[in-house]
């Protein structure tokens, strides 16, 4: 199957972006999968349109989005996208957006079409940390993941999508070193085991996870 992986360019002063890091140095092959990759501009105008464009032109069965989640110590594949754009900074365009629905009038959310249980366990089996997000956030991230949701949802698409955070790398933190990091091999492993997880699971595990709050 084809997989198309993206990244985020740097954005909030950040010279790099661990998502696109990993990104583009993911192998084309893995196993059966083929994997294509984009990078997607932090800005509100031209992510979405970026993604589109990639999606037509690789056609892929499923889409795994990667962010940056800063302050994070696991990679999180995220459950669930939100109708709103609200981020305490501007993109990289200088745009900021306060209480803005991504889609006047759609749905309030989107659950992710990943196999995000799956993901996770695939993630730990390979000794790195991951969890299930129930939050992307109200930025960049998270205007992606709804917004390729909503367009995937209203062509009925079978294409399957969804995001995942993942935290600073360690080159990112070394003045801040209360801040959790991983190192860029762990996250490219982490990220193929969740592209086979995501390969070999059309149906989610049934594993316990969740919240008790
Ligand atoms: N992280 C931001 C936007 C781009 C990125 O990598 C976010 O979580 O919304």
């Amino acid at each position: 199957m084809r997989i198309l992986v993206t990244g985020f360019a740097p954005f909030g002063g950040e010279t790099l972006n661990p998502s696109w890091e990993v990104t583009r140095r993911l192998p084309e092959r893995l196993g059966d999968i083929h994997i294509r990759t984009a990078e997607i501009p932090t800005t509100y105008a031209l992510a979405l349109p970026t993604l589109k464009a990639a999606l037509r032109r690789h056609r892929p069965q499923a889409v795994l989005l990667l962010g940056l989640a800063g302050g994070r110590f696991a990679m999180t594949p995220e459950r669930v996208a939100i109708n709103i754009d609200e981020a305490r900074i501007a993109d990289n365009a200088g745009e900021q957006r306060i209480g803005c629905a991504i889609v006047p009038h759609g749905p309030a959310a989107y659950f992710s079409t990943l196999p995000i249980r799956a993901m996770v366990a695939g993630i730990r089996a390979q000794g790195i940390p991951a969890e299930i997000s129930n939050s992307a956030g109200t930025f960049l991230c998270n205007h992606l993941m709804y917004g390729v949701l909503h367009h995937l949802a209203v062509r009925r698409s079978a294409v399957r999508a969804g995001f995942m955070h993942v935290p600073y790398l360690p080159a990112q933190v070394v003045a801040a070193s209360s801040q959790p990091s991983l190192a860029l091999d762990d996250l490219i492993a982490g990220t193929c085991a969740a592209l086979v997880a995501i390969a070999t699971h059309r149906e989610d595990l049934a594993t316990t996870e969740g919240a008790l709050h």
